[in-house]
């Protein structure tokens, strides 16, 4: 098996370049020719300089993924590290690409980083619920002070090329297609110097000169972080680097991240890494599927969810046609996508001729001719069978063949939709979440017709526009709505037998989520929906709007809210709920958050059990993505299924037998059997 590290000679330079697609994982044959390589380097006094690189897409792209929570096979990665780093004859860090984690701490331990403009640097171990194992937090905050160093480590976001020269961690910034040439030149211009040891840096005085800036981090970061266990580690971590040893600090990094490996959170997550990249395969669509270019996009509907679905496409560079019914029906769509593009701006998220640029690519009509050579049109207009099927009826009219035609409904039955076509294999759900724009999540629903090249053609354009894709089928609510039912349904019915509705969403927020259904409720607003006749109640929902308790809108729905819209629990709410109760003839009882939680969260477990077993979803990941980047699911628990796993199936199957709850035999047979899902 050749060595995926090889060497070339410059001169007096040594050139040390990996080749190891797709990213340069820093894997067991990576690090032992990466060893032996610089070995050679520092024996071989014809060589004065190293210039370390990579072939393919990227520099390092930090350890393999895939070794984790397997034994450990050496060389490690820190101690091959610290041999270079003590050599005397300078090492230069070529970067393209991504340098992340153990890639950026490769090049940490060089003495020098040169960098293409295009390339970015970061330490994203904590996303997978680590943080930096080989003294990437004792280096960094050495090279650049603990100030710039906490936002890489505690947050894991790569920063650009020119930022990272900003604060230090690039030394120069070379030409985008001449990387090795300007290495070798850099390192030779450093031959015959004293070489700079990040790991003997100063710059992490002011993480001594400002004791509270690590408070004041986490502070600043509470709400990301809240449940999460490697960000304060990785505080922790930096902080040690300005008030311990180095040898020291790398001891208290190492016995941090050890700590992390072995832990539930990371398990969790490093399995959504690979949950995330699963979802976008189709199993049974031929990974050579043609794609169908998408140069333009149309949308109907301009109102919330058909303005934040357009944004998507022009914030990638698609242009969109919008349609509306009415001219003041478009104004406003197009104002409200202006608006928040703005807002966006403002805060710093986007330059102002990016705003130009975007909305330059829109273009408002009123009339259905002007989607005729769209590639693709998406319906987001209200939610009727009898609407989307006119709606269909007349694009499949006008809009050219070949086009694909993608539906936004939530729960509608695709399938009929594409049946009002003359084109079923053409029509794709894309159920975007609301607002279409920030949330990640497109669920991308199968209908029995949809071709091969729609589906690989959506999966790769959920890709283009930033968002994560699963694939449903065609069943009511598809994959989220369908399991959000099944908690809704069980919230609704504790507050009948006497659980507080706050209580109810207090077990949620301490499980991760972050609100619970009746602060939800408050906030998209309790009267959506509601006939607007107070004399007639059915519902609790019904009786709260009856007497003026709208929501968060009106400073009252289930909590009553103060001008900063902080929440309490409403007495009144109380005594209606109790009201209903009684009028239902419904014992109330105190019920403990265990059985709160048991009800909300196992109930959805076996309904994506179900799900699996109808085949809606192509695996148990696929769900966990879902839930994940569509309504919030703790990350740090790997999703619901995953969640399910980790306390064992057997116990989820025992809690809504206790509960008198339905349990599906695909769910029990798995708890028999493998205690998984897939
Ligand atoms: N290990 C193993 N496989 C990896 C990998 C990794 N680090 N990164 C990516 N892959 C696989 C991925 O599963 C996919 O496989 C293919 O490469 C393309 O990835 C010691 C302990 C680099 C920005 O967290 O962020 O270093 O699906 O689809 O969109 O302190 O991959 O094709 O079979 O994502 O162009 C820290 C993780 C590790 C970086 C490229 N590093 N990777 O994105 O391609 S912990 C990371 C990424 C660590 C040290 C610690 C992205 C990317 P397949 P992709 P992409």
């Amino acid at each position: 098996m050749t060595s995926p590290i090889r060497t070339e000679r410059h001169d007096n330079v040594l050139v040390v370049i990996s080749d190891n697609p797709p990213v340069n994982a820093l894997g067991q044959a990576v690090r032992a020719g990466l060893k032996d390589a610089i070995e050679e380097a520092m024996s071989d006094d014809a060589i004065e300089a190293v210039v370390i690189r990579c072939d393919g897409r990227t520099f390092f792209a930090g350890a393999d993924i895939t070794e984790f929570g397997k034994p450990p096979v050496g060389p490690n990665l820190p101690e091959t590290l610290d041999a270079m780093e003590a050599s005397d004859k300078p090492v230069v860090a070529a970067i393209h690409g991504t340098a992340l984690g153990g890639g950026c701490e490769v090049a940490l331990a060089c003495h020098y980083r040169v960098a293409v403009p295009s390339a970015k640097l970061g330490l994203p171990e904590v996303k997978l619920g680590l943080i930096p194992g080989a003294a990437g937090t004792q280096r960094l905050p050495r090279l650049v002070g603990a100030e710039a160093a906490l936002p890489l480590v505690v947050g894991g976001n790569p920063i650009s090329a020119r930022k990272a020269q900003g604060i230090g961690l690039v030394d120069e910034i070379v030409g985008e297609d001449n990387l090795e040439a300007d290495a070798i030149a850099f390192a030779k211009s450093k031959i015959g110097q004293p070489v700079p040891r990040a790991s003997e840096g100063t710059a992490n005085e002011d993480g001594l000169r400002d004791p509270d800036l690590f408070d004041r981090f986490r502070a600043s970061q509470a709400r990301k972080i809240r449940g999460f266990d490697a960000p304060n580690a990785a505080i922790e971590a930096v902080k040690a680097a300005g008030t311990m040893s180095y040898a020291e600090g790398v001891k208290k990094e190492r016995e941090l991240f050890t700590e992390l490996m072995s832990g539930t959170q990371s398990a969790a997550m490093r399995h959504y890494f690979f949950a995330e990249r699963a979802a976008n395969k189709i199993d049974d669509v031929p990974k050579d599927t043609s794609l169908i270019p998408i140069r333009k996009v149309g949308v109907i509907g301009a109102g919330t969810m058909g303005g934040g679905i357009s944004m998507n496409f022009l914030s990638a560079g698609i242009p969109v046609t919008i349609l509306e019914m009415s001219q003041d029906a478009l104004d406003r769509g197009t104002a409200t996508m202006r608006k928040n593009y703005e807002n966006t701006a403002k805060k710093g998220r986007m330059t102002g001729e990016q705003v130009e640029q975007a909305m330059g690519l829109l273009t408002p009509t009123l009339d259905y001719a002007d989607l005729a050579d769209c590639d693709l049109v998406i319906e987001a207009v209200y939610e009727s069978m009898d609407v989307k099927k006119e709606v269909f009826g007349k694009l499949d009219e006008v809009v050219k063949q070949g086009a694909i035609l993608a539906s936004n409904t939530s729960y509608l039955d695709v399938n009929e939709i594409a049946a009002a076509t003359q084109r079923p294999g053409y029509v794709v759900g894309m159920h975007f979440f609301s607002p279409a724009n920030i949330m990640k999540l497109l669920e991308v629903v199968r209908g029995e017709k949809t071709r091969d090249d729609v589906l690989a053609t959506v999966m790769k354009l959920s890709k283009t526009i930033g968002k994560v894709a699963a694939v449903s089928g065609v069943c009511p609510g598809f994959i989220g709505n369908r399991m959000l039912s099944k908690r809704q349904e069980q919230a609704n019915a504790l507050i009948m037998e006497g659980a507080n509705y706050w209580e109810v969403d207090e077990v949620l927020l301490d499980f991760g989520f972050p609100m619970g259904p009746f602060q939800m409720g408050d906030l998209a607003g309790i009267d959506i929906g509601w006939h607007r006749d107070p004399s007639k109640v059915t519902t609790v929902r019904e009786a709260l709007c009856a007497v003026g308790r709208f929501g968060q809108k009106a400073g009252k729905g289930f909590y009553d809210y103060d001008e900063a819209r902080q929440r309490t629990p409403s007495d009144e709410v109380k005594q209606i709920i109790a009201d209903f109760a009684a009028k239902e003839g419904k014992e109330q009882r105190e019920i403990s958050k265990d059985e709160i939680r048991e009800r909300l969260l196992y109930p959805m477990v076996n309904e994506g059990a179900k799900i699996l077993e109808e085949g809606m979803a192509q695996r148990a990941s696929d769900i966990d993505v879902v839930w994940i980047n569509g309504y919030g699911w703790p990350l740090y628990t790997g999703g619901p299924m995953f969640w399910a796993q980790t306390i064992g199936l057997d116990t989820v199957v025992e809690g809504l037998e206790k509960h008198d709850l339905p349990v599906s035999n695909y769910l029990r047979e798995r708890a028999a059997g493998s205690g998984k899902f897939d």
